[in-house]
């Protein structure tokens, strides 16, 4: 049973969740809420930016500033919004599909431009809303709908890619286990640059292999794990039965808004300020 508060979404009655009852989008949904409220920030502190799949849908059921862009381009427009306005707390959403295949090309990109944005990513091991196509974390073996004799390629080990390319913040967890999911958002969430955390998060009509069972009995919460040694966070991430569960990586260091000259002398957002008409008249006589 949900308990979102004031994250409730501000919806007609007829507006339906089209999640399947069972989903670990709703627990998903319940610890993201439960970290805003630990972090005591208000539905309008937070922009919420979704690529898109069932994952994504969730721009529409929570109360915060949201937009539902396009397959895989959660990243940059996450982190084109912070660049024009750093006070709002921004996370981009999507799938591993999304994320991972569709918006590979970001994830990639985005680790190395370090924008302070939280990036988390629904990680059902399974294309959900197309209806059980394999995903890039679908297991080797697993019957999918569009590979019937088994799938052969390699599962995307992100975590490792992550810790590899110097991520800022490398974290993941399981959805069964709301209080740890919220404690990981909260400390993403704070943490001042570019953080990662991937959540499995069954999908209970396509994936009949990673159950809520599969999931509790395949994972284990990290103990005396030192997340500042990225030999360890590495070691820890090449793990695969059972899945190490918790903060693999912190990597300190200066976020990407930091860099950006329109902030060198005035740290006002960019949309509180007002145009500068004579400098643009200017600039744009003395150079065209
Ligand atoms: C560029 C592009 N390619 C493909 C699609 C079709 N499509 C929509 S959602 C989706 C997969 C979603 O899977 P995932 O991101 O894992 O999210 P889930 O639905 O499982 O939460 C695909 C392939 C699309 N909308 N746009
Ligand atoms: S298809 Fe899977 S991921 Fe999509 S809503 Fe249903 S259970 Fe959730």
């Amino acid at each position: 049973m949900s308990n979102l508060g004031e994250f409730e979404p501000k919806r007609p009655d007829s507006f339906d969740v089209s999640w399947c009852p069972g989903c670990g989008n709703f627990p998903l949904r319940d610890a993201l809420a439960l970290a805003f409220k630990k972090l005591e920030l208000k539905p309008t502190d937070i922009a919420i930016i979704s690529g898109i799949g069932q994952a994504a849908k969730i721009v529409h059921y929570i109360n915060t500033h949201g937009f539902h862009t396009l397959h895989g381009r959660a990243i940059p427009i996450a982190t084109a919004l912070k660049a024009s306005n750093p006070e709002l707390v921004v996370i981009a959403e999507g799938g591993d599909g999304d994320m991972y295949s569709e918006g590979g090309n970001h994830f990639l990109h985005g680790i190395r431009r370090n924008a302070n944005i939280t990036v988390i990513i629904h990680n059902n091991q399974i294309y959900g809303l197309t209806k059980g196509q394999g995903s890039p974390t679908t297991m080797i073996g697993q019957h999918t709908t569009t590979q019937p004799f088994g799938v052969f390629e390699e599962p995307l080990n992100a975590i490792a890619l992550a810790i590899t390319l110097n991520a800022s913040f490398v974290a993941r967890g399981y959805v069964g286990n709301i209080q740890h999911t919220a404690e990981i958002l909260a400390q993403a969430i704070n943490h001042k640059g570019f953080s990662i955390v991937e959540l499995f998060q069954p999908c209970v009509s396509f994936n009949k292999v990673n159950t809520y069972q599969w999931y509790s009995q395949h994972t284990y919460i990290m103990q005396n794990h030192n997340p500042k040694d990225k030999m360890q966070a590495l070691q820890k991430a090449l793990e695969n039965d059972p899945l190490p569960l918790g903060i693999f990586y912190i990597n300190e260091k200066i976020p990407f808004e930091e860099y950006l000259i329109a902030y060198k002398e005035d740290k006002k957002p960019l949309y509180k300020r007002s145009a500068q008409t004579e400098k643009i008249k200017r600039f744009i006589e003395d150079n065209f």
